[in-house]
């Protein structure tokens, strides 16, 4: 097993040839889905790094864009190893990073790990208006809702988003799930949704003991 803070480290310092060169060799010794889950979670470690350093004025906007792009590579890279399904359907999950937030990096691992647990997932993509995901959830008929978002706006995108669902008579028929860095019991409890997470495997986790019911 590779040594998890030397990757948080590479992904902090935007080292994108060790990154890629850490995960290729790791990809390369066919590891099991707990250990895979271990590294996506250095690489969210890493980018809080980067974070920091944008707080700090040591990194720039453009900075965030390429680590962007970096997690992405390696989330692609890390694909074939993080959650194997049987390939039957599970479930359906209508996603999306609500409005006013264009952050996809940790929506788009959630989908890649749901996918391979066997769910149905329509991504509806970032800045996600509240009536476009009502407008799926009466299309689709989905048992879960997920909302992303890595801004502290996004909390009041995700009240929005349930109050809508209210509204339409929807919230009753699915469960909602939260992700992203800035969520917590208080704002879940404050949003009206079923649960929440920070972390993409727990997620997919609490969608199987839903689908299960
Ligand atoms: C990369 C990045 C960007 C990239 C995003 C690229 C992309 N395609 O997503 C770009 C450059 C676009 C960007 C833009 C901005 N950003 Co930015 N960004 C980041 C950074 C460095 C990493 C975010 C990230 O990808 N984290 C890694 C992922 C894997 O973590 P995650 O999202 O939490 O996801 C995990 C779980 O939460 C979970 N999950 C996520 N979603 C879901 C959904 C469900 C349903 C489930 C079950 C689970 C789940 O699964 C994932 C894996 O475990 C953060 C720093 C940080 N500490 O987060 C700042 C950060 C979020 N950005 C910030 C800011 C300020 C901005 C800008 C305003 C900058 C500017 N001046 O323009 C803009 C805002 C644009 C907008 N309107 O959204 C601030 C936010 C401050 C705040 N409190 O609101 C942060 C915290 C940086 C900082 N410290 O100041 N950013």
């Amino acid at each position: 097993m590779m040594d998890l803070s030397v990757l948080t480290r590479a992904v902090g310092d935007l080292d994108e040839e060790a990154v890629l060169d850490m995960l290729n060799d790791f990809v390369a010794t066919k590891p099991g889905e707990e250990e895979a889950q271990k590294v996506v979670g250095a690489c969210q470690q890493g980018m809080a790094l980067v974070g920091d350093f944008f707080d700090k004025g040591e990194y720039f906007v453009g900075d965030l864009i390429f680590a962007g792009e970096l997690l992405t590579s390696a989330i692609n890279v890390l694909k074939p190893v993080i959650g194997r399904g049987s390939g039957a359907k599970v479930g359906k999950i209508v996603l999306g990073t609500v409005e006013g937030d264009l952050h996809d990096i940790g929506k788009h691992i959630f989908k890649s790990m749901a996918d391979a647990a066997g769910f149905e997932v329509y991504d509806l993509g970032i800045d996600v208006p509240a009536s476009a995901f009502v407008e799926k959830v009466k299309e689709i008929k989905p048992q879960i809702v997920g909302m992303s978002g890595v801004l502290t706006l996004a909390l009041d995108a995700m009240k929005v988003t349930v109050a809508e669902l209210n509204n339409a008579g929807l919230r009753n028929d699915v469960k909602v799930i939260i992700g992203g860095n800035p969520v917590t019991k208080e704002a879940c409890e404050q949003i009206g949704a079923d649960a929440f997470t920070t972390n993409a495997a727990e997620g997919v986790k609490i969608c199987q003991s839903w689908s299960k019911q």
